[in-house]
């Protein structure tokens, strides 16, 4: 079938065609959004090239679509150390398994997304494109694995693999109809893509910058607060908001020494502003060894040499212990473009319009006799005054959500930066008059120096904007007490809300707090339903695909 253009004119008129339309299913594992938009995106080409597309994500689709498929194209991002996106595992994990069904002869092809600073790079893409040609099909366009600058190349290979599905090769269908889309919205479809993104953000002033966390602490936490005049920079509580940072220029000019080149300041500049100057990738090393030719560095890239250099490494040390001469493009020719980085808004525009507030942990550490810092956070925390500029836009999470109902009760976790979004939901609630109950869990290391928005908190709670809060200040005793323990202590409570229909949510750190906190949820639900793991895993299961178990992790 074909979808029908609200509102059409004349330009909507639909014409008889004798070219039937392909059916072509657009298949994205997606963690942070940014397959799902190109599954978007492909929709839309796919309309022009004749094609009846349909999208779905891993997370609700069930592995019978693939042998009812006849054209598949996939987008598959890669999750940390090499996973597939969360709500993507089952599908993967069946996809993967003795069980998959066969699917001779029908016709795919994969796009990979992932980050080059991870040593398995795309290889969710990679073993998906692997094993659908081991169960039949046939590869029409050759895989792309691409890093986080992805947006060219990944239009590009769209437009050109669509082709190759195109109607010519089509099964003999009925009688099909085209019609001409014109401008007209079509669903699910990149519409209301933000104006500012990556490739284009928007410059934002400072307006406040602020280190929560007492003298004593041994973090540093910055509020930041944007603003802007442009009200067409739109974002919702559960979004993330990416922060284009620069380089620190001590460290760009360290990078420049390594490598023979004179601090010439346009130089600097540009890798201060565009560059990544110190992920040290695997593909970095591959072709630095290729443009010296050396062998001590070619020999980085078998076995497990790499990823015992690499650990807690970055690009200069790799040019300073094994240094070259190079020029500035030869220099420039390795590195990739500097990526932005993404924070959980803290704020909810309809408290603060022209806004957006982040919650931006300095990250420092020392490693092989330097001191390091993150790009990102220690841009704002050292490298930015209030009143200066910053480039910002915005990543929408359509799968980190308030109820609908303003009546549902939320469950908000958390731990250190993870509490940000939570600041956002209940700003949200209180400007739209939401009464649902509001329960929140927050961990940090000490009660004294790291309860962020302490103050708000409190505020909330005495005006009954915040129901209940509970909190777990894991260095303030001889023994860690973690927000998972202060679930564990409230399962009765917990499990009466979650009865009341409440939904959880759940942002943080995810190899440790998100996981923890999953596993005692698990047996929350278990106990509750006087049932084994198991049957507490599939309850949580279920939650989830109902929206009622939102995670924002990282
Ligand atoms: P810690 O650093 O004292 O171990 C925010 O980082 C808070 O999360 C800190 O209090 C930190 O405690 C805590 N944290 C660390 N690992 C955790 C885990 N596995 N589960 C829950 N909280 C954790």
């Amino acid at each position: 079938g074909f979808e029908a253009a609200q509102g059409g004119g004349p330009a909507q008129a639909a014409i008889p065609a004798a070219k039937p339309r392909a059916p072509l299913t657009i298949l994205y594992a997606s963690e942070s959004g940014n397959t799902e938009a190109l599954a978007g995106k492909a929709k839309k080409a796919a309309q022009k090239h004749g094609l009846d597309a349909k999208v779905f994500d891993m997370a609700d689709a069930d592995l019978s679509l693939l042998p009812k498929s006849k054209n598949i194209v996939v987008y598959a991002a890669t999750w940390g150390e090499g996973d597939p996106p969360s709500r993507a595992v089952d599908f993967y994990q069946a996809l993967m398994s003795d069980a998959a069904p066969r699917i001779d002869g029908v016709r795919f092809a994969v796009l990979a997304l992932g980050d080059t600073a991870y040593a398995q790079f795309c290889a969710i893409g990679k073993a998906i494109d692997a094993r659908l040609e081991e169960l039949g099909g046939v590869r029409v366009a050759d895989r792309v694995d691409l890093d986080l600058d992805y947006a060219k190349q990944a239009a590009d290979w769209t437009e050109k693999s669509l082709v190759k599905f195109a109607p010519a090769d089509a099964p003999a269908g009925g009688t099909v109809v085209h019609v001409d889309f014109g401008s007209a919205a079509l669903p699910g479809t990149d519409d209301d893509e933000p104006r500012y993104t990556a490739e284009s953000p928007l410059e934002a002033e400072i307006a406040t910058l602020i280190n929560l966390n007492g003298t004593g602490s041994t973090r540093e936490t910055w509020h930041a607060e944007f603003a802007f005049d442009d009200p067409t920079f739109a974002y919702q509580p559960g979004d993330a908001i990416g922060l284009v940072p620069e380089n620190d220029p001590v460290l760009v000019d360290e990078l420049l020494k390594a490598v023979g080149l004179a601090s010439d300041a346009a130089l600097l500049l540009k890798l201060q502003k565009s560059y990544d100057v110190t992920t040290l990738s695997r593909s970095a090393v591959e072709n630095y060894a290729k443009l010296t030719g050396r062998g001590d560095v070619k020999a980085l890239l078998e076995g497990e040499a790499y990823s015992k250099f690499a650990a807690d490494r970055q690009l200069v040390d790799l040019f300073e212990t094994y240094p070259e001469k190079l020029t500035a493009e030869q220099l420039t020719g390795l590195l990739r473009p500097l990526p932005g980085r993404l924070y959980s808004v803290a704020s909810s525009l309809k408290a603060h319009p022209g806004e957006a507030h982040l919650l931006v942990g300095a990250v420092r550490w020392e490693s092989h006799g330097k001191v390091r810092k993150g790009v990102s956070s220690t841009y704002l925390g050292e490298r930015r005054k209030v009143g200066s500029k910053a480039k910002i836009y915005v990543k929408p999470n359509r799968h980190y959500r308030l109820p609908a109902d303003g009546h549902t009760p939320i469950i908000m976790i958390g731990a250190g930066t993870g509490v940000a979004p939570y600041r956002a939901f209940v700003e949200e609630r209180v400007a739209t008059g939401a009464k649902g109950k509001s329960w929140l869990f927050f961990g940090e290391r000490n009660f004294t120096n790291d309860f962020l928005y302490q103050l708000e908190w409190q505020d909330y709670l005495a005006s009954g904007d915040l129901s209940r809060i509970d909190v777990a200040f894991s260095r303030d005793q001889p023994e860690k007490i973690y927000v998972q323990h202060r679930l564990w202590e409230r399962r009765v409570d917990i499990a009466g809300w979650l009865d009341d229909g409440a939904h959880l949510y759940v942002c943080g750190d995810e190899k440790g707090m998100a996981k923890d906190v999953d596993q005692t949820l698990v047996k929350i639900l278990a106990e509750a339903a006087k049932g084994d793991e198991e049957a507490g895993r599939a309850k949580l299961k279920e939650l989830a695909k109902a929206g009622r178990y939102q995670r924002d992790v990282y």
